[in-house]
């Protein structure tokens, strides 16, 4: 794995809207002049990559995006063994050199997922407002260790009851001032600060 690919960790509970942001995400990286792949996780299926593949056709070569079906608990494969998603970005790689970021998305867990540092530089932990406003005071190291904190689906916390100013303002405090950033991933709100802070990571030289 070379030191100049930055890889990112995506991870957050079932249907937080991961692949969502992936797919928010690929193409203002590419217009930015990054050059993306993406990995995603599932325990049985293919089905997040295939979904990838078809919502960027025509942004995003398909070859670009494998599916690693883990057959275990999802944080198995991104924290306590990488093996398969290390082999998935070590392919990926020697198919297509001019990679320089690689996306993981884990497949939905609970909030103590965190990733291998062997697997990923860095990693963000995706949160929507329909799990409800109580989310960051329940804490876990997805949610207060993460290197960028997503709350997603801002556009229907009005019909869910909750109030992302309480949130927000709950993640910052828990956080102790490490980033948050408020998304609708459909339309693409947020989506560039959260690329600013992709591109803003800096590694330390080993
Ligand atoms: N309204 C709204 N819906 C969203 C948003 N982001 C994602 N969704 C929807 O939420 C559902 C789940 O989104 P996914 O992106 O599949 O979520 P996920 O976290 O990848 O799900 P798993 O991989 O199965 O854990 C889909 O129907 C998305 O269209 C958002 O910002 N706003
Ligand atoms: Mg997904």
């Amino acid at each position: 794995m070379t030191d100049d690919v930055l890889r990112v960790g995506i991870a957050g509970p079932v249907g937080s809207g991961k692949t969502a942001l992936i797919e928010a995400l690929v193409p203002v990286l590419i217009a930015r002049g990054r050059r993306p792949a993406v990995v995603t996780n599932d325990i049985y299926t293919q089905e997040d990559a295939q979904h990838v593949r078809r919502n960027l056709a025509g942004v995003l070569d398909p070859e670009r995006v494998v599916g690693v079906e883990t057959g275990a608990c999802p944080h198995t494969a991104v924290r306590d063994d990488p093996t398969m998603n290390l082999a998935a970005g070590a392919e990926l790689l020697e198919r297509f050199p001019d990679i320089d970021t690689l996306l993981y998305e884990s497949g939905g867990d609970n909030l103590t997922l965190t990733f291998s540092p062997a697997l990923v530089d860095m990693f963000f932990f995706v949160l929507d407002t329909a799990e409800g406003e109580k989310m960051p005071r329940k804490r876990g190291p997805g949610i207060t260790d993460s290197d960028v904190l997503v709350i997603n689906k801002v556009d229907i916390a009005q019909y869910v009851r909750c109030d992302v100013g309480v949130m927000s303002a709950d993640a910052d405090r828990v956080r102790e001032g490490r980033p948050v950033v408020l998304t609708n991933s459909l339309t693409g709100d947020g989506i560039q600060q959260v690329a600013d802070l992709l591109e803003g990571y800096r590694k330390v030289p080993a």
